[in-house]
């Protein structure tokens, strides 16, 4: 994570600070600096998470799993399920760290309770 990874606005309303220094002359010193905040407004970063492909996981656990921990339809983890097994992995949600971190728990532990090798992973959008 570098700083500029908190500084993307997202197209939002200016969030800097300016310093504007209206000292006119010697001695006035820090009298009369002023310090315009503007709202800081920015949303916190999102992260994708991903389901990975592999040889051995069954198709009908993975769509439980699209079911039962991101709240899919049938159709729309049949769908998801299939996007995976073709093109090797997907993006099943974008969350908050917290949440995103959640959900890949759910998941891995869930699989490994299953003795499945399915992978969950997150990954910064
Ligand atoms: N490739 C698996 C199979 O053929 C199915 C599968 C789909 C596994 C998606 C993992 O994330 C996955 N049984």
């Amino acid at each position: 994570m570098t700083a500029s990874d908190f500084t993307s606005n997202r197209g939002g309303p200016d969030v800097t600070t300016d310093l504007k220094s209206m000292a006119t002359k010697p001695g006035d010193g820090d009298a009369d600096v002023v310090l315009e905040t503007k709202p800081k407004t920015k949303r916190p970063p999102l992260y994708k998470v991903m389901l990975l492909n592999d040889d051995y996981t069954p198709m009908e656990f993975v769509v439980h799993v699209l079911e039962r921990f991101f709240g899919l339809n049938h159709a729309q983890a049949f769908e998801i399920m299939l996007t995976v097994h073709k093109k090797g992995l997907a993006v099943v949600g974008v969350f908050s760290f917290e949440v995103a971190e959640t959900k890949v728990t759910q998941v891995m532990d869930f699989a490994r309770r299953h003795q499945h090798p399915l992978q969950c992973t997150m990954e910064k959008e």
